[in-house]
């Protein structure tokens, strides 16, 4: 027995190593979609970038910063870029530091590739949307559920660039709108307040103009609208003010 019990030891002691040596001779993907090899010390670097300001104007310099962008066994030593994605790289860089301009507007990709210092790159492509700031929708706040029946406040905002008054065009999702409310100083929030009848998920959709007319695009917001076991025919209430012990169990049992 004693014996069968080293040979089993021995056994798994051989065969421990090269299951070993196999996982570590493995490639993996890892969540950013770099490729990492484990093994003989050599593992390719992580590539990522960000850019300020997030949402650019046509001919805005953007600083592009690749600080993000490392290597777990060595250091980076090259950054190169290609701004208009036709694999070839437009400029590279010993710094993680990088501007560039886009002078149309729409949407950029900017793409990424760092080499180590053992000659191994990643590679990392990401889209820049570049567009006038009047065309930035406008933005919406408030309650993102709510009971049907009950009103709800939100506000709306949107900054002009020129600074000119405007208006805004809500749409409340069940078919009813604002239309074209008056005119508000750009960047000042309007508060407007909505009741929705049925239960539901509604987008909130909101546009803007300006004094000429000029149409931003459509902001949207998604509100989910349950039924509001609260609500009473406003004459069920009155009948129920002159009982208030029957309000009262009929609330417990409502709100239970
Ligand atoms: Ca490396
Ligand atoms: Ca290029």
């Amino acid at each position: 027995m004693r014996k069968l019990l080293i040979g089993i030891i021995i056994i798994f002691l051989l065969l421990v190593p090269s299951v070993v040596s196999v996982s570590i001779n493995t490639t993996s993907q890892s969540k950013n979609g770099n490729i990492l090899y484990v093994g003989e010390d050599n593992l390719f670097p992580i590539t990522n970038f960000t850019w300020t300001p997030t949402f650019p104007e046509p001919g805005e310099p953007i600083l592009f910063n690749a600080s993000e962008s490392h290597d777990f066994d060595g250091y980076i030593t090259l950054y190169e870029w290609d701004w208009d994605n036709d694999g070839v790289f437009d400029e590279n860089h010993t710094s993680p530091l990088a501007t560039h301009v886009w002078y149309d507007e729409g949407e950029f990709p900017a793409t990424l590739r760092v080499t180590d210092n053992d000659g191994l790159t990643g590679i990392k492509t990401r889209y820049v949307w570049v567009w006038m700031k009047w065309w930035w929708p406008p933005i919406i706040n408030g309650p993102t559920c709510g009971k049907v029946g009950v009103e709800y406040d939100y506000e709306f905002v949107q900054t002009n660039y020129e600074n000119d008054d405007i208006s805004y065009f809500i749409d409340w999702g069940d078919n009813t709108t604002t239309g074209w409310t008056d005119f508000y100083p750009a960047g000042m929030e309007i508060i407007r307040n909505h009741t929705w009848y049925e239960k539901g998920v509604y987008i909130i959709r909101a546009k803007a103009k300006d004094i000429y007319g000029r149409e931003c695009n459509w902001g949207e917001f998604e509100v989910t609208i349950n039924k509001n076991k609260a609500v009473y025919d406003s004459l069920f209430l009155r009948f129920l003010e002159r009982f208030p012990l029957l309000r009262e169990v009929l609330s417990r049992i409502i709100n239970h």
